[in-house]
């Protein structure tokens, strides 16, 4: 972009474009710093600790954010900001119109805007939320891989453009290892249309990064078949190297440290000239370079690196043709044009009144006029407004697109097998739902990182293909092998493979589980994984449900109960894990029919989108989320039975008497999932003493906890009628009962059950690391026999109140 490049503004004079985006940057840098200046100083402080905001990590994106969403960016472009860098983001936002000065008032604030951008809690357009390293690269480049298979399956309307996905971020991000294995599964699925930008200030929290890091950071991305941009200099120093001098002071520059860089950067002044001139004693021509400009000046052109060139960043990324994914390395430094730019110690450095006083002055904004859209810039108000009226982003974007919700079909009629597991069964219904078809069908589609076959998926995959860019036929198959998995790639196909990378199955949840919103085609997404290893993604879970990403999430082998795999597939928290996590409703079925009607009730739960007050039921029902199905892999007697709708009802709820209990009973056992014979066995053996007694069946600890907390939060609220579902359940029980739970998990799972009606419990369960062996040898080892049942049931009555 040149300056000569004229806006056209009706009614207005054609002024310089790149002046109209260097005085918005000004404001941006501006706005920025005050928003995080003002909660820190202005706000009331009612607890003693620091609000805290980031002003070097801001100032040092504002250059590429204000290239980027007043120019560059495209209406169906998504955009990754860096989490530090928020601050930025909402002060754009604002100058856009899409922003209220009240939430930037009230910035890291009760309902103010978030510290780190967040699609769920900021209520201006963020695409993707970030805040924990790494994870919104990655989630950019899987959004485009799912941007494709919408694409390629037809389901965009056709005036639709493709968009770029694109991650603004910190240098120190690259850290992350989750950014590398996201790399690797993108170059073997061909994924196109992303941008990377970092924001290479060479600083991370602690200190200065590693010299030269980024030569072998890019060596990485164009192996992996990335084009890299690297953006170094700005306009300024490149016309100083072509003078006299010029080619050693470009070279001094390329050598120069970058703790020794950081450290001229923040001391200024004269600091330059000294330095350079000691390294490069003798050499006339670079004198009389340096002599050309006062230490100021000096300052100036020596900070003058391209990502805080405006100029520079635009062309460069309006140069971008082609949908080559694109790593882009923006020189800058932390903290451009503020007092501590460049110390190695500023990442949560704040400016003091003095400073910011000063710099509100240099900003030409008169006290009073701090959050003025336009006080301070030179430019007369109603050109800049034109100007951002007309920013192409601001125009027919919406985050939220409009995806009608898919209806379920029934579930496929499949005689009920006699003995099964839920692992087995689960892979049964999808290739049925496989086989019988339909829009619910045909939106589904499948993910897991190489454990497709081993967690069921196969007879789905063998129908509904694996989906790739390109076609691929199964060699196998066209030479005639034997072989189970007829695995055809095209675009057609409806499952992702992923390599062995447990956080790259959470992101691409993450994505797929987004698309109704980013790309306006609802999906079904399912992925699979062996339960232990879902610590392995955690975070990046946690990152989905924060987004409130919908999936479900079927996790097989679990517990102890994989017995002879020893313990480190064992999973012991997993239960707990998914009663913690928000924004995820986990359920453990230990019979098929339970797991049917949970499948059925998860494919609506995981497309609703209502605005759910709390209610005593579970606060989420109305709005729904994703789900967690912990299957086993164990093979059990299945009760010969029909649900009716209203047991369905209570399987989803969270639980149900699988043997009734007599009104006053004294004892109970309580089971979840695959320990459902032990119980029942040891259950039998009680009824000769114990005739009145019961057992509860637990299908999700989660939902029966939410609901018991909902309950009484809407007792505290006033409601005295609101009950919970294990309230109810455990009503016909004598208030002196006593209650054993048990479960292949850690045992605080069901121990809170306890605590519902104030009964005395002893609690089953597994909290260290696994033995190998068969089911019987492990459960005794474990307590989960039915002979430690019965004997926790006597120690229990017999410790009655
Ligand atoms: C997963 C994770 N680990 C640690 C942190 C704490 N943290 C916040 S910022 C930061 C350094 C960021 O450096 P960089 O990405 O270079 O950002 P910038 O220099 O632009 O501020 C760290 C370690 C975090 N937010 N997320
Ligand atoms: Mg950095």
């Amino acid at each position: 972009m040149q300056d000569e490049e004229r806006v056209e503004t009706q009614g207005t004079p054609p002024v310089s474009r790149i002046r109209i985006l260097r005085e918005l940057e000004r404001k941006v840098l501006w706005l920025s710093t005050w928003m995080i200046h003002s909660a820190n100083h202005l706000r009331e402080k009612v607890d003693g600790l620091k609000v805290g905001g980031h002003q070097a990590s801001s100032a040092s994106a504002v250059t590429i954010m204000t290239a980027l969403y007043f120019e560059v960016l495209r209406p169906e472009d998504r955009v990754a900001v860096k989490p530090h860098a928020s601050p930025v983001f909402h002060a754009i936002q604002y100058l856009l119109g899409k922003q209220t000065l009240d939430k930037l008032k009230r910035y890291r604030g009760y309902q103010g805007t978030q510290a780190y951008p967040s699609r769920t809690k900021d209520a201006d357009g963020v695409d993707f939320s970030t805040g924990s390293m790494g994870l919104g690269l990655a989630q950019t480049a899987f959004a485009s891989l799912v941007q494709d298979y919408v694409r390629l399956k037809g389901w965009q309307d056709s005036s639709t453009q493709e968009g770029r996905m694109i991650a603004v971020a910190g240098d120190g991000e690259l850290d992350e290892g989750n950014v590398y294995e996201a790399l690797y599964e993108c170059w073997k699925h061909g994924v196109r249309n992303v941008w990377w930008i970092v924001d290479y200030n060479r600083q991370s929290l602690d200190s200065v990064v590693t010299d030269q890091l980024f030569g072998k950071i890019s060596h990485l991305f164009q192996m992996m078949g990335w084009r890299v941009v690297t953006l170094k200099y700005g306009k300024r120093l490149e016309r100083a190297f072509h003078k006299p001098g010029g080619a050693e002071l470009r070279q001094w520059l390329d050598d120069c440290p970058n703790s020794l860089y950081s450290a001229l950067v923040f001391k200024g002044g004269s600091a330059w000239r000294h330095q350079i001139l000691a390294d490069l004693k003798g050499q006339e021509e670079i004198n009389a370079l340096l002599n050309e400009y006062d230490d100021l000046a000096l300052h100036s052109m020596m900070t003058n690196l391209a990502g805080h060139d405006l100029e520079v960043i635009c062309e460069a990324l309006q140069q971008l043709d082609g949908d080559a994914p694109t790593c882009v390395i923006a020189y800058t430094i932390k903290g451009y044009d503020l007092p501590f730019a460049g110390h190695k110690e500023n990442h949560a450095g704040l400016m003091t009144v003095a400073q910011m006083d000063q710099f509100r002055q240099r900003c030409g904004i008169e006290e009073g006029e701090e959050w003025d859209t336009f006080a301070g810039l030179e430019l007369p108000e109603e050109e800049l407004q034109v100007f951002l009226d007309r920013v192409p982003i601001r125009e027919n974007r919406s985050t939220v697109r409009a995806a009608p919700k898919l209806s379920v079909p029934h579930p496929p009629e499949a005689p009920a097998k006699p003995i099964a597991s839920t692992q087995q069964e689960f892979g049964r219904y999808l290739f049925d739902l496989a086989r019988e078809g339909g829009p619910l069908a045909d939106r589904m589609v499948t993910v897991s990182p190489d454990v497709t076959v081993s967690t069921g998926l196969g007879g789905w995959v063998s129908r509904r293909g694996v989906f790739h860019r390109d076609e691929s036929v199964d060699r196998f198959g066209q030479l005639d092998l034997a072989s189970l998995q007829k695995w055809q790639m095209s675009p057609e196909g409806q499952h992702i493979e992923l390599g062995i990378a447990e956080n790259n199955l959470f992101l691409i949840l993450a994505a797929l589980g987004l698309s109704h919103d980013l790309f306006g085609v609802r999906l079904i997404p399912v992925g699979t994984v062996y339960d232990p290893f879902i610590y392995r993604g955690l975070d990046a879970l946690n990152y989905a449900c924060y987004q409130d990403a919908r999936f479900i999430l079927v996790a097989t082998p679990s517990g102890i109960t994989l017995a002879p795999e020893g313990g480190a597939h064992q999973s012991l928290g997993t239960p707990l894990l998914g009663m913690a996590q928000d924004g995820l409703a986990a359920f453990e079925p230990a019979f098929v029919d339970e797991l049917t009607a949970i499948l059925q009730w998860s494919f609506d739960y995981i497309q609703r989108g209502g605005k759910g007050e709390y209610s005593s039921a579970w606060l989420r029902d109305s709005q729904g989320g994703s789900v967690y199905l912990r299957l086993s892999t164990r093979p059990i007697q299945q009760p010969q039975r029909v649900l009716s709708e209203s047991q369905q009802k209570a399987i989803i709820e969270g639980g149900y008497w699988f043997r009734e209990p007599a009104p006053g009973a004294e004892l109970a056992i309580i089971y979840s999932g695959a320990v459902a014979p032990e119980a029942l066995e040891a259950f039998e053996q009680l009824t000769d003493d114990f005739p009145h007694a019961g057992l509860l069946a637990v299908t999700s600890a989660d939902r029966l906890n939410a609901g018991w907390q909902a309950a009484q939060r809407s007792r505290r609220r006033g409601d005295r009628n609101a009950r919970s579902r294990i309230e109810s359940l455990l009503a016909p029980i004598a208030p002196d009962a006593a209650l054993v739970t048990v479960i292949d998990g850690h045992p605080a799972a069901l121990s809170w059950i306890g605590a519902v009606g104030g009964h005395r419990i002893q609690s089953l369960g597994v909290e260290h690391f696994g033995q190998s062996g068969n089911i019987p040898d492990l459960y005794r080892h474990y307590g989960l026999d039915a002979d430690t049942i019965l004997s926790a049931c006597a120690s229990a009555w017999l410790n009655r109140k």
